[in-house]
């Protein structure tokens, strides 16, 4: 019997819902193949933690959750607490200190579902976006000075390391090399942000030459334009942290919307836990309905199978996905149905036993 530990990081909002029903998937890849066991350890760490401990986790949380093979999140933000301090010491912490430098994101147009960009078909909309997860904009360095002066004003630095950069460049060749296309697209803004995109372009240049894979530069703007006009062209791409987080949400968009895709943060050298969740927040406008589509968070499980290598179960589960959009009425109010949460969970999990 091989055993997983999973550290469970439910969170706020819809998280705790849609974590539910991934749950069911995680049991039901237990049941499917026999040999295998997932033992799971639930942290309450969320917006309400907060409230009470003034903190959103413990002083040792990250040693607690180091003890772990992978983490499944859910969502975080709560209107009760500030988006950048809620973020800043949950999930942030935890993607910097356990190395998820790659945050990988498939945008892929489900069987069952139709576009918005109507004339665009499955074939058309299936590529992956490999987002920086630990640097760029999101370095947590800069600060505010004269406060409430005239002359009040707000750094923020982007920093882009060799080392960072080049690993996730790496990373993002290594996956194109692997995929049909053999393209890489690589997201900057080298004309505007003039010392740190060039600096990108010029690692892609060098590491390139490594890959028999096309290599395409693109200026973000005329990126995002081209992710609608002409999506079936890209295949992998990848982005700065920021520019990453953008052009996946864009992505979502594209294929029926935040509640369909899904996200690993991943550590490929496996020193430390990687961490599935879906790419949407916590949604408090419909928390506690019992109307979040869990597909993504769904998803992520299949991400995380992907990543404990057992892909036969990561693709079992894109497939009941499928099967139940295909070929069920079952749909949650963001697909245009009336069905709940658990309605969506409890089918895919049947078509999973079926
Ligand atoms: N499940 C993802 C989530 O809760 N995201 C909140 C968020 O905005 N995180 C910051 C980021 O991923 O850029």
């Amino acid at each position: 019997m091989k055993t997983y530990s999973v550290a469970v990081i439910p969170g706020d909002g819809i998280g705790p819902e849609v974590v539910n029903e991934s749950l069911k998937v995680l049991k039901a890849m237990e049941d499917v193949h026999g040999g295998l066991k997932f033992v799971t350890k639930e942290f309450d760490w969320n917006c309400s933690y907060y409230l009470k401990n003034g903190r959103m986790m413990p002083e040792n949380g990250l040693e607690q959750l180091r003890e772990h093979d992978v983490i499944l999140f859910g969502a975080v933000g709560d209107p009760a607490v500030p988006d950048h301090v809620s973020v800043w010491e949950l999930i942030l912490p935890i993607r910097k200190q356990f190395e998820q430098y790659v945050n990988l994101r498939p945008v892929k147009l489900l069987r069952g579902l139709e576009s918005p960009l109507r004339y665009k078909s499955h074939q058309d909309l299936d590529f992956v976006v490999v987002r920086e997860n630990t640097e760029g904009e999101y370095s947590n360095s800069g600060g505010l000075t004269h406060e409430g002066t005239p002359y009040e004003l707000a750094v923020q630095n982007n920093i882009f390391t060799r080392y960072g950069s080049e690993r996730i460049i790496k990373y993002a060749y290594n996956l194109a090399a692997k995929r049909s296309k053999k393209r890489l697209t690589v997201a900057t803004k080298s004309n505007a942000i003039n010392y740190a995109m060039p600096f990108w372009d010029e690692i892609v240049k060098e590491v390139g030459t490594n890959y028999n894979v096309e290599t395409q530069l693109y200026h973000i703007d005329a990126l995002a334009a081209y992710f609608i006009s002409r999506p079936e062209e890209f295949d992998v791409i990848v982005a700065s942290n920021l520019f990453g987080d953008i052009l996946s949400d864009l992505g979502a968009a594209t294929v029926g919307g935040l509640g369909l895709t899904p996200s690993g943060n991943i550590n490929p050298e496996k020193k430390y836990p990687s961490m599935f969740e879906p790419i949407h927040g916590s949604a408090p406008d419909i928390a506690g309905k019992g109307i979040a589509n869990p597909i993504a968070q769904i998803w992520s499980i299949s991400l995380m199978m992907d990543h404990l290598q057992m892909p036969e179960l990561g693709e079992l589960i894109v497939n009941a996905i499928e099967e139940v959009l295909e070929n069920t009425a079952i749909k949650t109010p963001d697909l245009g149905g009336k069905n709940s949460t658990e309605d969506m969970g409890n089918a895919i999990v049947s078509q999973i036993y079926k």
